[in-house]
């Protein structure tokens, strides 16, 4: 993927939630795509192989809709879908282990959450990076302290390639994100703990600036 093309993905990024009763991640996917969002992970800290297939309806469906589509942590799984790319962690593959897994057109991503960690990270290997959490989650619990707008700045600052702010993010601060340099927003309860998911993923493309796909498109 080009540069430009990243960036534009990057701007209404929507992650699965593995913790939502009732909502399954392909639904999820479902309601983010009609509504415009721009890239979709498959993020499920307990993948057993009987959600093998599901991943793969996810996949199919990005697929269709040209909307990128990458699985978090697990390169292999990511192999086996043909996904678009995937996102590890600092304590996951190492970035240029898994582009090479992944193959050179693939997009890899990777978390930042501390100046320290971008200073260590193999960014070289790297499509974009995820830091975060930028506001206050209770998604992940081993989420770090929230490094707040200043502090996404200073990483969007030193980082050689794009950033996508994560954690606690919603059609009010996404504006705020994009203000202090983040090329796009990652999210998740904010569409699939609401208790209207059409309206907040609807409000989210409004937030993020980009057009709905709608049903069918
Ligand atoms: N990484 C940093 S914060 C976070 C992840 C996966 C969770 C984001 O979830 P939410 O619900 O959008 O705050
Ligand atoms: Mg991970």
């Amino acid at each position: 993927m080009r540069s430009d093309d990243i960036r534009r993905a990057l701007r209404f990024y929507f992650i699965t939630d593995d913790g939502v009763d009732g909502f399954a991640p392909l639904d999820q996917v479902i309601v983010a795509i009609d509504a415009g969002a721009t890239m979709i992970q498959y993020r499920n800290k307990s993948f057993a192989l009987d959600a093998f297939e599901e991943v793969q309806a996810i996949g199919r469906l990005c697929r269709q809709k040209r909307v990128p589509f990458v699985v978090n942590d697990d390169v292999l799984l990511a192999r086996a879908v043909e996904a678009d790319g995937i996102h590890v962690g600092q304590a996951d593959a190492l970035p240029r282990l898994a582009r090479r897994v992944m193959g050179p057109r693939a997009m890899v991503g990777v978390s930042v959450s501390t100046m320290e960690e971008l200073e260590r990270t193999d960014l070289a290997s790297c499509d974009y990076i995820g830091t975060g959490p930028t506001f206050p989650t209770g998604t992940k619990v081993d989420a770090k302290a929230a490094h707040g707008l200043a502090g996404l700045r200073d990483i969007v600052n030193r980082s050689p390639v794009p950033a996508v702010a994560i954690g606690g993010i919603g059609p009010a601060n996404a504006p705020d994100c994009f203000a202090h340099g983040a090329a796009g927003v990652a999210v998740i309860s904010c569409i699939t703990r609401s208790s209207d998911p059409v309206k907040a993923a609807a409000a989210m493309a409004v937030a993020c600036g980009v057009p709905a796909r709608g049903r069918g498109d």
